[in-house]
């Protein structure tokens, strides 16, 4: 049984005009009433958890479409300086910060507040069916939950147009520090750039060939060769299979079994140095009742599995009771 301290800070963040369905934003609330706190709780007795609950933040609509293709754009930059800042802060009050989505536009900002608080000394695991590295002028949809790996490294700043009201995010991060995991819907630009800029991605077909452990092992390896970096996982549910997660807006069938997506987190777990994790794209208004319960469940283990909950179970440290009439 694990005795080292969890320190764990909960973020909500009830976004989601990232993309163009109804719901999402119900997710935190969703997650938490599943009770994700008590589960969390119960892992090991030195979980220290503390729910920060949900953001909430001011629009200047003066930002409304101020950039072309970048649907909600107002919204986003309101919500996401709000998101950067308060991960900084749970990260520097010495606390791993779950960030509960919402769409996964929020993580152009979980990322930024946790290289803010590590002095840019953290690597990216993407856990999701797509890349997401979409710019402004290569994107099909205009949403920005297609956008924020092509925010996040410097590499891809200089194919953006200024961006107003923007000016607090500061893409300093290399793309080489950042790992795809799980990919298999992938738009013709994005794999242009994954080509162009050699970022380390582990599409389904890998995930058959390797192996999960091993995947997450190579993918570890190239993203922090030194191992001192502190992990960031953006864990979109819609990596795991459409059997498994139904309830989220851009379902790819063929994805990750729910085994394989514990198992990342066990891995990112054992490093020791995870950091930061989000978890987006839970959408409790698709599907039946029971396809949101097995989604916000699915969720649940795998955020269990991060902060240190072991399917192998816990030996007691009782001894074994005697029979003594
Ligand atoms: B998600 C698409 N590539 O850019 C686009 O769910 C889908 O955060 C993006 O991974 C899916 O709109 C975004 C077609
Ligand atoms: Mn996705
Ligand atoms: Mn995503
Ligand atoms: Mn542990």
């Amino acid at each position: 049984r694990c005795f080292h301290e969890t320190k764990i800070g909960i973020l909500g963040v009830p976004f989601e005009k990232g993309q163009p369905k109804k719901g999402v934003s119900q997710g935190p609330d969703a997650i938490r009433k599943a009770k994700l706190v008590e589960q969390l709780s119960a892992i090991h007795d030195k979980m220290d958890i503390k729910d920060y609950g949900n953001i909430s933040y001011t629009v200047n609509k003066e930002l409304e479409a101020s950039v072309p293709n970048m649907k909600g754009y107002a919204e986003i930059v309101g919500c996401t300086h709000e998101v950067s800042k308060n991960v900084e802060k749970i990260i520097k009050e010495g606390r791993m910060c779950l960030t509960l989505g919402g769409d996964h536009s929020i993580a152009l900002a979980t990322v930024d507040g946790h290289i803010k608080a590590k002095d840019n000394e953290i690597c990216v695991l993407w856990v999701d069916a797509h890349a997401d590295c979409n710019t402004n002028k290569t994107t099909p949809t205009g949403n920005v939950h297609g956008m924020p790996m092509a925010l996040i490294p410097y590499e891809l700043a200089d194919y953006w147009p200024y961006l107003p009201g923007m000016d607090w995010h500061k893409p300093v991060m290399s793309i080489r520090n950042v790992a795809y995991i799980g990919l298999r819907s992938v738009d013709s630009y994005e794999r242009l750039i994954i080509e162009k800029l050699g970022v380390t991605a582990f599409f389904m077909a890998d995930v058959e060939n390797y192996g999960i452990s091993r995947v997450v092992e190579m993918a570890l390896d190239r993203i922090d060769p030194d191992k001192k970096r502190s992990l960031h996982v953006s864990y979109d549910i819609d990596a795991l299979d459409t059997l498994e997660a139904p309830s989220t807006g851009s379902a790819v069938r063929g994805g990750l079994t729910l085994r394989e997506g514990i198992q990342i987190m066990e891995i990112a777990h054992n490093t020791g140095r995870l950091g930061a994790m989000d978890l987006v794209e839970v959408n409790p208004s698709i599907g039946s009742e029971s396809d949101v319960k097995k989604t916000v469940e699915a969720a649940i283990h795998i955020i269990l599995a991060a902060f240190g909950y072991n399917r192998k179970g816990y030996k007691t440290q009782e001894p074994l009771p005697l029979q003594t009439f």
